[in-house]
């Protein structure tokens, strides 16, 4: 049976990518983790896992179906996660939409069989990976605004050496004045 990892996720524009790659290589130490490249950077609503080209269709079904308003995220916070590896950008106040369209998503993955973290849902951006047990942080302070009117399904693959995330649809948010 053919699968595909995939996973629903946001898109930041391509001037906030290098944006933050700069600020990336001004704030952290060359040896602090392996860097995500500037066109990977996104932010995850709810991860799929390997999953049948049927079920795929299914949760896009789904997807397409969903109204639910856009919203402001305001990336404001980092932190790092010493178990993963993992060096990431957030929010301090996560946006109510967010939440909520996060939730739907993993519910309906959940649904169709696509396990769900028992963990409670911290919406990040990652930024490194293998990151070093001593990392320093840079200090609050630093923040960006990134409107949301659109979300997303990526297929992800690892091929020489690199992983490569694959837009496969994207879906509108409610406006303002339509929500
Ligand atoms: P991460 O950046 O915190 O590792 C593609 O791999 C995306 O799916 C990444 O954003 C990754 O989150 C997320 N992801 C990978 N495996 C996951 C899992 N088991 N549970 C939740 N999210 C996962």
């Amino acid at each position: 049976m053919a699968t595909q990892r995939l996973f629903f996720a946001l898109e930041l524009p391509d001037a906030l990518q290098q944006q933050l790659v700069q600020w990336r290589a001004d704030c952290f130490a060359a040896d602090a983790g392996k860097p995500v490249a500037a066109a990977n950077l996104h932010l995850t609503l709810a991860f799929l896992g390997e999953v049948s080209t049927e079920t795929a269709e299914q949760l896009q079904q789904l997807a397409a179906r969903i109204r639910q308003p856009g919203f402001t995220l305001d990336l404001d916070d980092a932190g790092h996660w010493p178990r993963p590896g993992v060096v990431w950008l957030g929010c301090q106040r996560a946006p109510r939409g967010l939440l909520q369209l996060a939730n739907l998503l993993r519910a309906q993955a959940a649904r169709h069989g696509c396990a769900q973290s028992t963990q409670p849902f911290h919406p990040h951006i990652t930024l490194l990976r293998h990151a070093a047990q001593a990392v320093a942080l840079p200090p609050r302070g630093f923040h960006w605004r990134v409107e949301v009117s659109h979300f997303a399904l990526f297929a992800s693959s690892f091929t020489q050496g690199r992983t490569r995330y694959r837009r496969l649809a994207r879906w509108p948010l409610l406006s303002a004045a339509g929500a």
